[in-house]
């Protein structure tokens, strides 16, 4: 008998491809009728596919009597009760390291789309006002300094590349690496005054909820950018629009906001934001290696294996 399994949302299609051949798959956001669904077939459930954005609800767990796993298409799990998976002996896989380099890129790339203008560059030849004069002259990120906020995985890689464009970098988190070549901030604050670039990829959880508040935010100061490439939930969203409104902050670039997809309007008009829809490990070859460890997880764990990326 193949195990049966709910499938929170849609997924890649060679994703959904694989899964409909190697289990009984329950599709939860096609049913007409969610309740019905679960009362008919979460009784014999042992498997939970789904991502970092739909997570796993606590309602529908508790539907879930024989739940043995929950593999997450995403590194960050922070739409998935951890303890509550934890206390219920449910296991949780999640897809990190893959997606290093994608969201590294991105980050980079966002950072100079927004000192060099590049979007507003593009229209302004679009629009043909070329001929009538030559564009303003920006900032660089050659001799900035840069503060990750979260020297993990991805941070790591971000600080890769930043050093190769000449950016000197410091970060800060809960404890030093002395094996990494970047100077360490104890304190969040005084890392965001001694910056030009504050870059966010910590994870989201209680701790870091509302950290990049309007204080560090005023720290880093009217020259100085935002980069939240982590979780909208980290930045004081309120805090971020006012003080970019009022000049009080330089510039920001986001990859993530706190009620996505919704952005708040007033940065729909800002010259001094780049704006991207949640889109860092976007590419075909990072997705694919995603998808392909959800696939891998369950297939480990229903092979009696241990998980190539447990979370739990
Ligand atoms: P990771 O390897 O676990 O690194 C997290 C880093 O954050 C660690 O260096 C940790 O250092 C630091 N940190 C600081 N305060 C923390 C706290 N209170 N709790 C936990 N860690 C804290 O994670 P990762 O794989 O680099 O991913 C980071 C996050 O990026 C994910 O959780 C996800 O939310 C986000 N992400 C976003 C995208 C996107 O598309 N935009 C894509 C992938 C990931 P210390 O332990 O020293 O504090
Ligand atoms: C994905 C992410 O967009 O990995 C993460 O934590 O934020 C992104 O890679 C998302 O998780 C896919 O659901």
């Amino acid at each position: 008998m193949k195990p049966e399994i709910l499938q929170i949302g849609p997924m890649l299609a060679h994703v959904e491809q694989v899964l409909a051949e190697s289990y009984i798959v329950h599709r939860y956001w096609q049913a007409d009728d969610h309740a019905a669904l679960l009362t008919e077939a979460g009784p014999r459930i042992r498997g939970v596919a789904t991502d970092g954005h739909a997570g796993l609800a606590l309602d529908i767990m508790d539907a879930l009597p024989v739940l043995e796993i929950v593999s997450s298409y995403g590194v960050g799990y922070d739409a998935i009760d951890i303890p509550a998976c934890a206390a219920r002996g449910i296991h949780v896989s999640n897809t990190p390291d893959v997606l290093n380099d994608a969201v590294a890129e991105l980050t980079a790339g966002m950072m100079i789309a927004l000192c060099r203008h590049i979007p507003q560059a593009d229209a302004y030849v679009r629009q043909g006002r070329w001929v009538d004069g030559g564009y303003r002259l920006m900032s660089e990120l050659n001799g900035a300094r840069a503060g990750i906020f979260g020297l993990g995985r991805i941070g790591k890689e971000i600080a890769r590349r930043l050093s190769a464009f000449r950016m000197q970098v410091a970060y800060h988190g809960r404890h030093e690496q002395p094996d990494q070549p970047y100077e360490y901030f104890a304190d969040l604050t005084e890392m965001a005054r001694a910056v030009d670039w504050l870059v966010v990829i910590a994870p989201a959880s209680p701790e870091t909820a509302g950290i990049i508040s309007r204080d560090v935010l005023v720290a880093l100061g009217p020259q100085g950018c935002l980069v939240n490439v982590a979780r909208g939930s980290l930045v004081d969203e309120h805090a971020l629009v006012e003080l970019l409104g009022a000049g009080e902050l330089g510039g920001a670039a986001l990859d993530v906001f706190a009620d996505e997809p919704n952005v708040p309007v007033e940065l729909l008009v800002m010259e001094n934001v780049v704006l991207s829809p949640h889109q860092g490990s976007a590419t075909e070859k990072t997705r694919r290696a995603m998808g392909d460890l959800v696939l891998d997880n369950l297939k480990a764990h229903f092979a009696g294996k241990p998980l190539l990326t447990p979370v739990c």
